[in-house]
């Protein structure tokens, strides 16, 4: 098709070029004129008898044939011209009734309009968004009437990622379908309203039946839509998914566009060849605040962008008002004009009289004001655009849909706040419209032949026809050929049984004197989950070019990475045990330099169960640092998916990632993980916690169905792994967040502490445990500290449940129970920021002294860093000293000798703050 276009397109600047021409030196190129005509004439030929592609074929040779012949070469051009990608002649027969398509088309631009501007009548400030889905209504009603399969033939069901501010109109479709009350449409933005209300933008959080994914954080619907478009592949591909042929549809701003995460994984979907994805950007030319591209051309750049990374693109941008004028523009006057006007300047136009328009646009050639001579002012101000154009819009969605082994990319123009009027049509400000006055409200009711009476529409009350009327039998008649509603969030998947507790044991035993990280340990038992018969082909091993930093190049050949072609060359290692295994089966997700990517990986693998009735149980490993701090929005989306799954942050803590520095050093995820309501956060220091941790997780994720996710740090040092103790409570402890580890046996001593230690600084703490006992005569309790975000959230929800119950017997947090009269002071240490310890402070009994690694890291081996960070045993012994002088348990000269011997340099920089 592209072919055609640009073979259109040459043949127009080759006109222009003659036309050009003609005028300057008419005489001695009269035979160039001949001769162009003669070329021109021979292709009209062949594409008459040969078609398209036979033109287009001919094309390449001939340009192949100039450059070697007479070395010449075309200039680069990555766009075509400003016109459709689909010809008149090639659009297909509209298979509705536009007469009725269009009716309820306006029923739903009426309610989405109704539901934000009664919102904000009543509840001054509410906010919601009229102009968006305004310029979007025809993208989606084509759509909903025509492509959007709930159900295909085989089964499979399309995907829609739904433009976040476009929700009042997807609301408002919803209800006249009859899905949703009224009552719930009043409360829009009022979700705690008596009888609950509508999300402000779609949140599977808040709305678990009906959305399916939050895309209002820009951008992130497009990079997910992408790697979703490729997990499907890869379920296919692995023999998981046997229903096909469902396309994943995402719908976008044009202003989004420029978020990196829109574009930096296009070429992911085109090398894929995931002709299962299609991007439809509503080119309205406007963001929030003004033109996305006002000094240029948005669609003629996201062409050329696309278009270089291997997409199909399909322009809709003229509407079929303009089909005859293009159809006579035999000398490409008109498609030049339409390519040398800027964005800003169109916008100018949707605004403008048709006066204006004919003067400005047609005015700079009298050829081109003779086009149009017989059109009034007032039809040339209704000139529609394609993206406003049901068969345009019809023909781009089809043509995308048929399209085979490339994604396609639909650009769209439309008109931003469309049929807005004085409102905002077009205007700046339409992106923050909320309120129409009466007047206003009578236009548009007036345009779009919504039969509410005058003094009624100051309310805007909400519209629907009755059941049996013909819109309302018409839509629901569409619906049912295509499968049903859309969107409907469910549950897809039965749950799992239990994953066999004899894989695990083997971790309970530790590993008798022999040095192993967690991070082995980890790997180890990953390794076991994927050899197991029911759950191990639903493991999805997702790591962003790690896999050999985390010693996980062993699962490269023991379950292969996957490649949708197999593996087309001969690795080059071969001949070696490990070697690089990629297959078409392959179940590793190997996702290069992208933890975006990645994470978008495990979203689509961690809610499988709801968008495809697939448990699978994605681990995302990766440096702990590139997770939270660069990824933090995605994360935040897979907790409102209720995505399920595991993110691994390897290599973490401040100081047990030597030499690395500043910044790979991570001594803060823990704390980014707080805010995350539905995420559990762990910071093992065993082999046998996260052993506990993982099977728990995979419990109550996969067989309870709880809508949790997981953090879990693990770490590159290498260190005995202990056995697990015995005591009942450990188990429960470990994943409650506490537990004591090693008590002290000196339990009559007179000077007594406890310390908590966490992850691989729980060594440090065991080595302070031994000095504190042998010289300073002070015996601490050892506990092992698994989660303070846990501890903290049991805490709070105590403290609050209390609050709101005087007079019921107060619940006591977890934490405060286990500590309850053991004796001394507390102290606690971590490879992350005081700030986590101190988080749970007020709920243990006693003082608490923190010691973490606040600060910038540096590039060192661990024992110079922990001095630095002041986390290793002598910080903690002198930590536990200063607890104890605090009660005047011991005098300060005992505090000095002790610096001293300790070998502390008092005056040593602050690593908080250097
Ligand atoms: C990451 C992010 N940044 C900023 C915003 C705030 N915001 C909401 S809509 C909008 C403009 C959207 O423009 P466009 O993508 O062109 O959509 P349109 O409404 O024009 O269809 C902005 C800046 C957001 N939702 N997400
Ligand atoms: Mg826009």
């Amino acid at each position: 098709m592209l072919i055609i276009e640009d073979s259109i397109a040459y043949k127009h600047e080759v006109r222009v070029a003659e036309t050009q021409q003609t005028q300057q030196t008419q005489q001695t190129n009269g035979l160039e004129v001949v001769e162009t005509r003669e070329w021109l004439d021979s292709l009209d030929y062949v594409l008459s008898k040969g078609g398209a592609e036979r033109a287009g074929r001919l094309l390449q040779q001939l340009a192949l044939h100039a450059r070697r012949a007479g070395g010449v070469n075309l200039p680069f051009t990555a766009t075509t011209p400003y016109q459709n990608t689909i010809s008149v002649r090639q659009q297909p027969p509209f298979p509705g009734s536009q007469e009725m398509e269009r009716r309820i088309k306006s029923l739903v631009r009426w309610n989405a309009l109704a539901m934000v501007v009664r919102a904000n009548k009543i509840q001054e400030g509410i906010g919601g968004h009229i102009s968006t889905f305004a310029s979007a209504a025809t993208l989606y009603e084509v759509a909903f009437n025509h492509f959007f399969k709930a159900s295909n033939e085989s089964g499979d069901r399309d995907i829609v990622y739904f433009q976040g501010h476009a929700a009042p109109g997807i609301y408002a479709r919803a209800y006249l379908e009859g899905r949703i009350p009224k009552q719930k449409l009043q409360n829009f933005r009022r979700e705690l309203n008596p009888g609950g209300g509508l999300s402000s933008y779609p949140h599977p959080w808040l709305m678990p039946d009906f959305w399916e994914f939050p895309t209002v954080s820009m951008g992130l619907g497009p990079i997910q839509a992408i790697y979703h478009a490729r997990f499907i592949k890869y379920l296919e591909n692995r023999g998981l998914k046997t229903s096909t042929g469902g396309k994943v549809w995402a719908f976008l701003g044009d202003g989004e566009m420029d978020e990196p995460e829109s574009l930096g994984s296009i070429t992911l979907a085109s090398r894929e060849r995931l002709d299962n994805l299609i991007f439809v950007v509503n080119c309205n030319l406007q963001r929030l605040d003004g033109p996305v591209r006002g000094n240029g051309k948005i669609i003629q750049e996201l062409e050329a962008i696309f278009r270089g990374a291997g997409w199909n693109v399909i322009k809709c941008i003229w509407g079929g008002d303009w089909d005859s004028l293009i159809q006579n523009d035999r000398d490409g006057l008109l498609v030049r004009r339409m390519g040398e006007i800027t964005d800003g300047q169109y916008q100018k136009y949707f605004v403008e009289s048709g006066a204006y328009f004919r003067q400005n646009f047609f005015g700079t050639d009298p050829r081109l004001l003779k086009m149009v001579e017989h059109l009034s002012d007032e039809q040339l101000a209704r000139m529609r655009l394609g993206g406003h154009d049901p068969i345009k819009v019809h023909a781009a969605y089809k043509a995308a849909v048929e399209h085979t082994g490339a994604p396609s990319i639909i650009l769209a123009k439309t008109i931003k706040g469309y049929g807005l009027g004085e409102a905002g049509e077009g205007k700046n400000i339409t992106h923050q419209q909320k309120k129409l006055n009466d007047d206003e409200l009578q236009v548009f009711r007036s345009r779009f032949g919504i039969p509410i009476p005058d003094d009624e529409l100051h309310n805007a009350p909400f519209y629907r026809p009755a059941d049996d009327s013909p819109e309302i039998r018409y839509m629901q008649e569409r619906r049912k050929q295509l499968g049903g509603y859309m969107p409907v969030r469910k549950n897809r998947a039965t749950p799992l049984k239990s994953v066999p507790e004899s894989h695990f044991e083997e971790f309970y035993k530790g590993t008798e004197g022999r040095e192993a990280s967690t991070t082995m340990v980890f790997v180890r038992m990953l390794s076991k989950l994927l050899r197991d018969p029911e759950i191990g082909k639903l493991i999805v091993p997702i790591i962003p070019d790690e896999a050999r930093t985390f010693g996980m190049e062993a699962l490269f050949r023991q379950v292969g990475i996957y490649s949708s072609v197999g593996q087309l060359y001969e690795p080059v290692d071969m001949d070696t045990l490990l070697y690089y295994k990629e297959a078409k089966n392959g179940q590793i997700l190997e996702e290069g330099i992208t933890e975006a990517g990645s994470m978008c990986s495990l979203i689509s693998a961690g809610t499988a169960y709801a968008n495809h009735g697939i448990n699978t149980i994605p681990f995302f490993i990766y440096y702990s640092m590139f997770g939270f701090q660069r990824i933090g929005d995605l994360i935040w989306a897979a907790a409102d998916m209720r995505c399920r799954g595991f993110l691994v942050g390897g290599t973490a803590g401040r100081t047990t990632l030597a030499g690395e520095g500043l910044q790979h050093q991570d001594g803060h995820s823990h704390v980014l993980a707080l805010p995350v309501p539905n995420l559990i956060a762990y910071d093992p220091a065993f082999a046998y916690e996260i052993a506990i941790i993982i099977q728990d997780g995979i419990k109550r994720m996969y067989v309870d169905g709880e809508s949790i996710f997981y953090y879990l740090t693990v770490t590159n040092e290498p260190l005995p792994m202990p056995e697990m103790p015995s005591q009942p409570a450990v188990r429960e402890g470990i994943l409650k967040g506490l537990y004591r580890y090693r008590p002290s046996a000196k339990k009559d001593a007179k000077l007594r502490a406890q310390i908590f230690g966490s992850g691989t600084i729980m060594f440090e703490v065991l080595k302070a445990q031994e000095i504190l006992e042998k010289n300073y005569s002070v015996a601490a309790d050892v506990w092992s500290v698994t989660s303070y975000k846990e501890l903290y959230r049991d805490a709070n929800d105590c403290v609050r449940w209390n609050m709101l119950h005087p007079k019921e017997t107060p619940k006591v947090p977890y934490v405060t129970q286990v500590l309850q009269g053991a004796p001394g002071p507390f102290i606690a240490a971590s490879d992350y920021m005081k700030v986590l310890p101190e988080s749970i402070a007020q709920w243990v009994p006693g003082k608490l002294l923190s010691l973490g690694t606040d600060g910038f890291g540096r590039s060192e081996n661990r024992a110079a860093l922990r001095d630095f960070f002041e986390v290793d045993a002598k910080h903690i012994v002198l930590a536990t000293l200063t607890t104890l002088a605090r009660e005047n348990q011991v005098g300060s000269d005992v505090l000095e000798k002790a610096i001293r011997d300790l070998g502390i340099n008092p005056e040593k920089l602050n690593p908080a703050i250097s």
